[in-house]
């Protein structure tokens, strides 16, 4: 039998039965490899959940595992993997830098539920009024962003006020389940992963500190936008599904999104 022992450090291997999205996460951890990441503390109940939802001839297991990791000019990488058959398979990713350096974050759901997959990816602004701050990574990945989106079908409105956290360079798309959508996932959107994250990563090796100043106004624009993601976060309703209100309102708060 194939025993596989309980996860104790964060960047400990993610095994998840059926996950659609494990190449896009062993890139992702392969591409950094370089910068000598760490893992950092996160709580044994948040590593690695499980739970039987619903009754026991109908119901099903959720499993959900973080992985993490930090660098030294990122303070926090975290991936929540979800995977719950038939209800859904889900890999959230955020990479967070330090508020002393000029990056954006890199922010990645791909979601698929019952009927359709809700695919996102996007180098997230933390200033975007900031010129200094967003131009230079724009000018690289609009283009990416416009080789790619055409080919996918649109996703829906992002709300007005949800707007300010994104990037111009932000695909967005809703795929139903099937074949086709198979065929998109394989040779639209994970080549199109690669390349923004290549990006980020580029962007990461040439990453420079700022001043005190300038630190100060990116602190402001970090808690905004995990305020903003900590209340809004679509998974909520799943997750209390699952795991009931108290873990995953800890989960949120001081997991996913704590700054
Ligand atoms: N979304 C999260 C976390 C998840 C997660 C931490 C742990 O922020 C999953 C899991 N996203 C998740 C699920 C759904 C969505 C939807 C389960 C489906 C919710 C449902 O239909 O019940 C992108 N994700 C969405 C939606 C958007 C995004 C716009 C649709 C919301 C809606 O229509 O109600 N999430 C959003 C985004 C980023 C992101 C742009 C960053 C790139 O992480």
């Amino acid at each position: 039998m194939n025993i596989i022992p309980p996860r104790i450090n964060s960047m400990d291997k993610v095994n998840l039965e059926q996950w659609r999205w494990s190449l896009f996460l062993d890139l992702t951890i392969k591409s950094l490899e370089d910068f000598q990441p760490l893992p950092y503390y996160i709580p044994a109940d948040f590593l690695e959940k499980e739970a039987l939802v619903g009754s026991n001839d109908k119901g099903f297991y959720a499993k959900t595992i973080t992985w993490g990791c930090k660098t030294k000019y990122l303070k926090k990488v975290r991936a929540a993997c979800v995977q719950a058959s038939p209800c859904a398979s889900v890999l959230n990713l955020l990479m967070m830098p330090n508020e002393d350096i000029d990056l954006p974050f890199f922010g990645v759901d791909l979601v698929t539920l019952p009927s359709a997959h809700l695919l996102a990816l996007d180098l997230q602004p933390i200033l975007k009024n900031d010129n200094e701050h967003t131009k230079k990574v724009w000018e690289k990945l609009i283009p990416i962003h416009d080789k790619w989106q055409h080919l996918l079908p649109k996703g829906s409105e992002i709300p007005q006020e949800a707007r300010k956290f994104f990037s111009p360079g932000f695909l967005w798309t809703k795929i139903p389940i099937g074949s086709e959508a198979d065929q998109l996932i394989q040779n639209i959107i994970y080549p199109a992963y690669k390349e923004y994250l290549s990006l980020y990563i580029e962007l990461l090796r040439e990453a420079t500190k700022v001043s005190k100043e300038r630190s100060k106004m990116f602190s402001q624009g970090y808690q905004s936008y995990m305020s903003y993601r900590s209340t809004k976060d679509p998974a909520r309703n799943m997750l209390t599904r699952f795991y009931g209100k108290d873990w995953t309102e800890a989960y949120i708060h001081d997991v996913l999104f704590s700054v």
